[in-house]
């Protein structure tokens, strides 16, 4: 396709969110009449399963001519902006991560949407909405924004859910004549590709990033049963690093159980979230917090 508009996200990994809302976005636009490639030189992690690759929609190859223009979607943080994104060719950003928010308010030649959020499927969904253009949602594209919105908000259990996520979803359901069984099947399929290989599933989704008291290093990984969760296979992984965090949600009983290692690194999260550890090593909220929220916390 003959077009120099770039639709991307971040430079490590992109998850099912950045995944389907830059498809979305890039269907929307062509029926806008704006001719707009997505593509990544990310590797896509295991929130994107087979089941979601054998859908109809895909990413395009990540060629980009000279002066190509990109929108970035679900980070704001250019340090971790796809590589081939620079200050000169970023035309707008639209996320759901705080921190940075500041920032490209006095960039005024970037277009922003920044908004704590559930997902930025969330913002394309009412994208097209408000477009009128309700004519790009067929069956595939509404699972795919269904799987980026269910996934970031822990099927809409997560606190930093809202009513216009919960509005996005019902309304998707609705419009592709999704079956309600359709999230099961993709939290199963997730699933299966972790279980399959847990190291490079966290490996995939590990994010280094200096906030505030939290080590730099810090993973994030859902599963149904914490019991069933393989805590020496995930040590592995972070071998490499001074200091690390893994935030291990566990969907059956709420919580987040907060794995971790390097000196100090107990004190300090014991501080951030006024709480004791009742074995070394390891915290255990009684709630659970995604990786975002753990982050926003130790910003403020
Ligand atoms: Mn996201």
């Amino acid at each position: 396709m003959d077009t120099n508009l770039i639709i991307t996200s971040g430079c490590k990994y992109i998850d099912i969110d950045a995944y389907a809302s830059a498809i979305a976005y890039r269907e929307l636009l062509k029926k806008q009449g704006t001719a707009a490639t997505a593509s990544t030189l990310a590797t896509p992690n295991r929130s994107i399963p087979p089941l979601i690759l054998n859908l109809k929609y895909h990413l395009d190859p990540a060629e980009a001519p000279d002066n190509a223009k990109y929108i970035v979607l679900d980070t704001s943080n250019p340090e971790f902006f796809d590589k081939r994104v620079t200050a000169e060719n970023l035309v707008e950003i639209i996320d759901h991560h705080t921190g940075f928010e500041g920032y490209w308010q006095s960039q005024k030649e970037v277009k922003i949407e920044i908004e704590f959020i559930g997902s930025v499927c969330t913002i394309i969904f009412e994208r097209i909405i408000a477009s009128n253009r309700v004519d790009v949602l067929d069956n595939d594209l509404c699972k795919l924004l269904i799987a980026g919105i269910l996934d970031n908000t822990l099927n809409l259990k997560s606190s930093i859910t809202t009513d216009r996520d919960r509005a996005a979803y019902e309304k998707l359901i609705e419009i592709g004549k999704i079956s309600p069984d359709w999230g099961a099947e993709y939290f199963a399929a997730c699933e299966a590709e972790i279980l399959k290989d847990l190291e490079t599933a966290i490996k995939d989704d590990i994010k280094i990033e200096k906030v505030g008291v939290l080590p730099e290093v810090i993973g994030q990984i859902v599963v149904q049963d914490v019991n069933n969760f393989a805590v020496d296979e995930m040590k592995t992984v972070f071998k490499e690093y001074p200091e690390w965090l893994m935030n291990v949600i566990s969907l059956k009983d709420g919580k987040s159980y907060l794995y971790f290692g390097g000196d100090g690194v107990q004190n300090r999260l014991e501080e951030l979230f006024s709480q004791q550890c009742k074995v070394d090593g390891l915290l255990v909220l009684d709630h659970f917090l995604l990786r975002k929220q753990i982050m926003k916390l130790a910003r403020q």
